[in-house]
């Protein structure tokens, strides 16, 4: 596997090389779309986390989860009745105001993966809903779906936020992935949880935290993002990520052996591999990080100044790296805060616009606003 390449490469694109894949917008005015499932029929689940707005009427919640259908087949899920929703009033929060984090990043119900049966699992994320017995809060969870019978029991709940989930069909186990441990965790479909490994710390001793989860159908591998955990620069400031330190880690889930994949990253966020062991590595900024946000900022003040959000957008890129010999190719670049990568049928589903909908900021060609879209790159 090649190194990465300069980040200034993915961003810039000299010699106005275009990127060497067609790429479409076909859903947009999402609120933080996140995990896309591809049903066998090639329909697609798409989560939307919400708008992020903290309420205690359940009526307000706006996560959900939906089927996009292309009704009138013009290639995308903009028209009268194509996206339909399964569930929603799904909880939804900000972890600028819910944990100070400096960031404008909506959380909720995440990640989502089909069983190949019409039966779907994915994540909720709810730190309002209050705790177990035993201290666990019971709003994080994995939660089961069928296009049948609607919304399903827990399959498991846990302490942290669950970022990804991968799904091996032949195996009937999932992969997890949590920013609260350094590793993923194998879940089989009776809840049993097994730890597979749990990474050292990254280059400048920040935390390993894993954003994303992807099975290599070639060799039964789990590719893994590490997207960095805080770290203090030069000058004592904490920044969210260390430029170059992110990573795809591959983990062996018998052994627990794991091995850097793709080093050199900036922000890894999401990863994806296809039915030939190419790797596909979604970024979700590829410049260091812009100044955080105050706790107070009004995310909802139409007058309030365009900040970025704690990460500069527009920057966001799709990579591919070959499975065999050969360099890497980026597919997308200048992508407003990606979050979010499924492969299937020879294309690739990104999401796209983390952060508050609606919200001012400075786009490339001036003042614009945070808008949630689905777009597919189709592969050769
Ligand atoms: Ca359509
Ligand atoms: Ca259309
Ligand atoms: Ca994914």
């Amino acid at each position: 596997m090649s190194a990465a390449p300069d980040a200034t490469v993915a961003l810039e694109n000299p010699g106005g090389v275009a990127p060497a894949a067609a790429t479409a917008r076909v859903a947009s005015g999402l609120q933080n779309p996140r995990g896309v499932a591809v049903l066998p029929d090639g329909r697609l689940v798409v989560v939307e986390a919400g708008n992020g707005i903290e309420t205690t009427d359940a009526a307000q919640e706006t996560g959900r989860v939906s089927v996009f259908v292309d009704l009138n087949e013009d290639g995308d899920y903009d028209d009268a009745g194509e996206i339909d929703p399964i569930v929603s009033q799904i909880p939804s929060y900000n972890t600028l105001t819910q944990f100070g984090t400096g960031h404008d990043e909506v959380g909720g119900a995440g990640d989502i993966v089909s069983l190949g049966d019409g039966r779907m699992l994915f994540t909720r994320d709810d730190p309002a809903e209050g705790y177990l017995a035993d201290g666990r809060p019971q709003g994080i969870n994995v939660v089961e779906l069928s296009l049948e019978s609607g919304l399903g029991d827990n399959l498991i709940v846990r302490n942290a936020t669950m970022n990804a989930l991968a799904f091996d069909d032949a195996a009937e186990v999932l992969y997890v992935v949590e920013s609260g441990a350094n590793g993923p965790i194998a879940v089989t479909l009776d809840g049993t949880i097994r730890p597979v490994a749990e990474f050292s710390p990254l280059g400048q001793g920040q935390q390993a935290v894993p954003s994303g989860i992807a099975l290599d159908p070639t060799t039964g591998d789990v590719l893994v993002a590490l997207f960095s955990g805080q770290v203090d620069d030069y000058f004592g400031n904490v920044l969210s990520f260390w430029p170059g330190a992110s990573k795809i880690v591959r983990v062996d889930p018998a052994t627990g052996r794991y091995s850097d994949a793709i080093t050199g990253l900036t922000t890894a966020v999401d990863v994806a591999v296809d039915d030939d062991g190419n790797v596909f590595v979604v970024e979700l900024t590829s410049v260091w990080p812009s100044a955080k946000m105050p706790r107070d900022f009004d995310l909802f003040d139409p007058d309030a100044a365009p900040d970025p959000g704690g990460y500069t957008r527009f920057a966001g890129s799709v990579t591919m790296y070959p499975a065999v010999d050969g360099d890497p190719v980026v597919l997308a670049n200048g992508l407003d805060l990606p979050t979010n990568i499924t492969y299937a049928d020879r294309a690739l589903y990104v999401s796209i616009g983390q952060g508050t909908p609606g919200r001012r900021i400075i786009g490339p060609t001036g003042s614009t606003f945070i808008t949630g879209e689905l777009h597919r790159i189709e592969l050769e």
